[in-house]
């Protein structure tokens, strides 16, 4: 690890000391306990000591000896998570200054904020494995790294903020909260922290879309216009089938994952599907019928060809959440800047004292 990484490692650790390390590395002075230094023991004992950890359900904390397979499957979907969560608040900041009230505009306000929080905690949970936020962001910035797909489509109207409430946030929430049992210690933990702001989050654009459907046609229509242009792409964030997910069997192994992409994606169906039917809105699929004998709903085929169009960056918004990413870094950078000369002088001053 070089000098730089491992001081934004000790500084992440420090900083993100409430949302990802666990009360016994906080009490032991903001620094996580470290495993026995790898050099010390052969290879086979390191893996059988890192295997035992996961069949026992402990978790696997930074400093722990750990497969680099592993390493980089975590980092690999922290950071795509962290990369989703900041991306993810464009849609919806979008209608910040347009919601129809003074009581939607704080709301939403207050929504897209801790977004911006789940990112933070997700980038101070993957700078843990010896990375930093700049190297990630430079990977999402040169189209190296992913964000979840459904960040790619645009938000039209107001119902758009209730439907990515509700089906995004709700989607999200079913994947998380199976995540809250991940293996690596600061992501699961930081999971927990999420799943409880998620489901405000859910809640509050169920309800932007009942009263919308509870309002006049035109209103109700707008709520069904967006329920239909956002199932689709929500069924989409679990990811491919199970058949053709290239990580699932080693996450899945390593209990990264907890539960598959098709398992999630049809807990999703199963409880949204009845939301949908309380507030009279009709998800948009011919196929959609209550399967008796399995207890679960059938439902149509995603269309994996405009998937594969939007993860490989020709969605009908990629370049320009990307676009806005790369501006809004580069405006902020004087505030970087400042902020390190200013750390720099007290560093000095303290020094020569
Ligand atoms: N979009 O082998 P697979 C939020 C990629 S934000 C884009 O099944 P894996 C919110 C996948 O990365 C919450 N790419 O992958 C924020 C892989 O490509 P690479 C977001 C996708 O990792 C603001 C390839 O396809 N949640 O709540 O086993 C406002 C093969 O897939 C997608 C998370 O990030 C996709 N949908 O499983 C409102 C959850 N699906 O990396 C709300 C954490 C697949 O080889 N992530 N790919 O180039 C996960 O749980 C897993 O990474 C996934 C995919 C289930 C998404």
């Amino acid at each position: 690890m070089s000098e730089k990484s491992e001081r934004i490692v000790g500084a992440a650790q420090a900083d993100s000391a409430g949302a990802v390390f666990g009360e016994a590395e906080r009490s032991a002075g903001d620094v996580p306990s470290r495993a026995p230094s790898p050099r010390c023991a052969p290879p086979e004992a390191l893996l059988a000591a890192f295997d035992r950890k996961v069949a026992e359900e402990s978790r696997i904390e930074p400093g722990d000896w750990m497969p680099d397979d592993y390493r980089k499957g975590v980092l690999r979907q922290m950071s795509q998570h962290a990369h989703s969560e900041v991306i993810g608040m464009q849609p919806e900041g979008n209608w910040i200054t347009r919601a129809p009230s003074l009581h939607r505009k704080t709301i939403l306000m207050a929504k897209v904020q801790d977004e911006a929080g789940h990112g933070l905690y997700l980038y101070s949970a993957a700078e843990t494995l010896g990375t930093s936020r700049d190297d990630m962001i430079a990977a999402l910035h040169a189209g190296k790294a992913k964000y979840a797909s459904i960040f790619n489509y645009p938000s039209l109207t107001w119902a758009d903020v209730g439907a990515i409430g509700w089906l995004v946030d709700g989607a999200a929430i079913v994947n998380q909260v199976s995540l809250q049992r991940t293996s690596y210690g600061p992501y699961s933990r930081a999971m927990v922290r999420i799943c409880k702001e998620e489901s405000f989050h859910q809640r509050q654009g169920y309800q932007i879309m009942m009263v919308l459907a509870r309002g006049s046609a035109e209103q109700k229509a707008m709520a069904q216009d967006a329920l239909d242009r956002w199932w689709w792409p929500s069924l989409m964030m679990f990811g491919p089938h199970d058949s053709e997910s290239a990580h699932s069997a080693k996450s899945m192994q390593w209990k990264l994952k907890r539960e598959s992409n098709d398992t999630l994606r049809q807990r999703f169906v199963d409880q949204t599907v009845p939301q949908a039917d309380i507030i009279g809105l009709t998800v948009p699929d011919p196929e959609l019928k209550w399967n008796e004998e399995l207890g679960h709903y059938d439902f149509g085929e995603i269309d994996w060809a405009e998937f594969m169009q939007v993860i490989s960056g020709n969605g009908p918004c990629n370049r320009q959440r990307l676009a806005h990413h790369i501006r809004a870094k580069d405006d902020g950078q004087w505030v970087r800047q400042a902020m390190h000369v200013f750390e720099e002088k007290h560093r000095a001053r303290r020094q020569a004292a």
